[in-house]
């Protein structure tokens, strides 16, 4: 007898990076790591934030560089394009359409509260423009629009990730179900690596000496490492504690990320030497680490035709689904139907 009981569809798994400057540990450990481990249990959607990078003034060559070279990271790193959709966030119009219809169900007071904007816009002084502002409608959009259940992001995200939330009930109570309400899905270790020269603040890409670029060559990780900055304590000895001793701390949640090992594994490991053994180890780890994604992205990024390829497919396979809530969205707010 034919089988008619329906296969329950797979939870959704959504997240983008912006390619607003190379990859780097921090979005490995906090993010894309992450991502490859969900591969066989949801149906994962992963894209290059191009939209979202022109919040800040990029050099247009260099940003379809940088898009490109992500994509290539991504498979590197082991996001099997035969497995997830990966795309070009500008190659599916409906975010920018959803972008600007979710701006009207956004508050003013809400976008004012977001750290993001309040970092970026310090940082930015000369060009804090209404994009960077309304950053989270569009970013509820590429949610929104794949109906995704999870958000696969670093701790930073979260609030961006809560106002998606609000967002999606706000219309969801005015206009009925519409939208799924998705969940961050955040690491427990590696959600916040700090930068190496300053372990109070996350590592970013707009901190090159703090950052360590999954490109990086193996000398130059190991001089990172080697110049990390440890804590003023006296102790010289490696323990977990965020709050007196951040470097060490940073250096142990990256160990730990990379190994799998406990903090108290590392701690036993490591008993009786001192900072000096310690930082060298974990650039190691890192090295061994990285180095196969790195000759991966470098065997990938020579062949432009298959990432076309890619690209090309995962737009058609994100462009059937966004269409579809899409249309449900125009006709829920009102708008006459288009004729063609
Ligand atoms: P910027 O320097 O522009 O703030 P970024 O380097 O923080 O950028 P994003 O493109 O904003 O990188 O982040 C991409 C993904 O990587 C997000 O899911 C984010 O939460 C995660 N991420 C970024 N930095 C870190 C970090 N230091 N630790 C853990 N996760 C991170
Ligand atoms: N805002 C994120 C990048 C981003 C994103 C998304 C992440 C844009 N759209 C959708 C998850 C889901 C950042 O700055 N890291």
């Amino acid at each position: 007898m034919e089988n008619t009981q329906a296969v329950p569809a797979k939870k959704i798994m959504l997240s983008g990076i912006q390619p607003s400057g190379d990859l780097h540990l921090g979005n490995y450990l906090g993010a894309v790591k992450n991502w490859t481990e969900l591969t066989d249990e949801f149906d994962c959607y992963y894209f290059m934030a191009d939209l979202h990078s022109i919040t800040v003034r990029q050099n247009p060559a260099e940003l379809r560089r940088r898009t490109v070279n992500q994509l290539a990271q991504y498979i590197a790193c082991g996001i099997d394009p035969e497995k997830n959709t990966l795309f070009i966030q500008s190659h599916v119009h409906e975010h920018a359409e959803l972008g600007w219809i979710l701006n009207c169900y956004t508050m003013f007071g809400e976008l004012s509260r977001m750290t993001q904007f309040k970092d970026k816009s310090a940082k930015n002084a000369e060009n804090i423009n209404g994009g960077l502002f309304t950053y989270p409608s569009l970013m509820a959009a590429d949610i929104l629009l794949y109906q995704a259940d999870f958000i696969p992001v670093g701790e930073d995200q979260k609030q961006h990730c809560e106002l998606t939330r609000d967002i999606a009930v706000r219309f969801n109570n005015i206009y009925g179900e519409t939208f799924k309400v998705p969940e961050p899905y955040i690491s427990k270790v590696g959600a916040r690596i700090m930068s190496l020269g300053n372990p109070t603040s996350k590592m970013s890409k707009s901190d090159p000496n703090g950052c360590v670029f999954l490109m990086d060559k193996p000398d130059d990780i190991a001089r990172k490492f080697k110049r990390a900055v440890t804590d003023s304590d006296t102790e010289n000895c490696v323990h977990y504690d965020v709050s007196n001793k951040p470097g060490v701390s940073n250096l142990m949640s990256i160990y730990s990320s990379v190994t799998g090992k406990t903090f108290d594994e590392i701690e036993k490991e490591f008993d009786g030497q001192g900072y000096g053994v310690f930082k060298p180890a974990v650039g190691d780890a890192v090295i061994e680490m990285l180095r196969p994604i790195r000759e991966e992205s470098e065997r990938i990024l020579a062949d432009k035709a298959y990432l076309k390829d890619v690209y090309t497919q995962g737009a058609q396979k994100a462009s059937a689904m966004a269409r579809r809530t899409l249309r449900k969205v125009y006709k829920r707010v009102g708008f006459v139907e288009k004729p063609f």
